[in-house]
């Protein structure tokens, strides 16, 4: 499929950068929005399901054999050898409440692999892409990831939901400062992992988080020369998430033993 996938990736951009451009309308707009809790400090809003209706749309009308994972719509047009998996609007009470940080997040997974990502802030003018093998761009500008060596000097974003026990999130935080690893939390999980590959973020970790925030910022940060836990290696990770840690070879054994060994 590589000439195909070259073909998706653009396609992707131009599909995300007009869902983005829409969404950010819908923002300018945000005190006419309707918007619902799905549960605890969880929230949708009719700019989240507009934004996955247009992207699902164009991208279904381009490439009909396809499969769509979408955070809202779940699967559509199951059985398709590739899956893209789409958060239409990441750090949903971001959005809603008027911060800046939230973006339309879009990944393309292949036989179980994370093979192209797409990731765009409309506020901020931001575009991350990748295609497996092609490197990480944002605005068509290569990316790399940090060169922190030394975990008291490393920042990393926390992402946390209640879909995981308080107290583990806690101690978490607790186990980074002990070791003198600073932390943000500004609840877009997609804009943590596209952060984490351009650098400013020296990793990013989230006990539990789902394929849909994920997905494209896997690529995304591998492609900018970073290591992120096999995600998509637990056999339903895709339908019900799981734990991401993404950072720099450099801090992968020092996050490892203060993250991952928790979880
Ligand atoms: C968000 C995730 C973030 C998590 C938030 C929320 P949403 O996704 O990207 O990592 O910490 O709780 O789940 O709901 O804004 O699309």
């Amino acid at each position: 499929m590589s000439g195909d996938l070259s073909l998706r990736c653009r396609f992707a951009q131009a599909v995300v950068r007009e869902a983005g451009q829409n969404a950010a309308e819908k923002f300018r707009r945000r005190s006419e929005l309707k918007f619902e809790s799905k549960g605890k400090q969880d929230f949708v809003s009719e700019a989240d399901k507009a934004c996955e209706e247009f992207v699902v749309g164009s991208l279904l009308k381009a490439f009909p054999e396809d499969s769509f994972l979408g955070e809202e719509g779940g699967m559509q047009n199951a059985g398709g050898k590739a899956i893209w998996v789409i958060d239409p609007i990441d750090g949903t009470s971001n959005f809603i409440a008027g911060f800046p940080n939230w973006c339309v997040s879009l990944g393309l997974v292949i036989e179980g692999r994370a093979v192209a990502g797409v990731i765009y802030n409309p506020i901020t003018e931001e575009l991350y892409s990748a295609e497996i093998g092609c490197g990480a761009m944002l605005n068509g500008r290569v990316i790399k990831v940090s060169n922190t060596k030394n975990i008291d000097a490393a920042r990393i974003g926390l992402g946390f939901s209640y879909r995981r026990p308080v107290d583990e999130h806690v101690v978490a935080v607790k186990a980074c400062l002990d070791a003198g690893c600073e932390y943000v939390r500004f609840g877009s999980g997609a804009l943590g992992m596209a952060h984490a590959a351009d650098g400013r973020l020296d990793g990013y970790y989230e006990a539990h988080i789902n394929a849909w925030d994920v997905a494209a910022g896997i690529v995304i940060h591998r492609e900018a020369g970073g290591w992120t836990n096999d995600f998509l290696g637990k056999p339903d990770a895709l339908e019900t998430g799981n734990v991401i840690l993404a950072t720099t070879a450099d801090l992968r054994p020092a996050l490892s033993s203060l993250l991952l060994s928790r979880t």
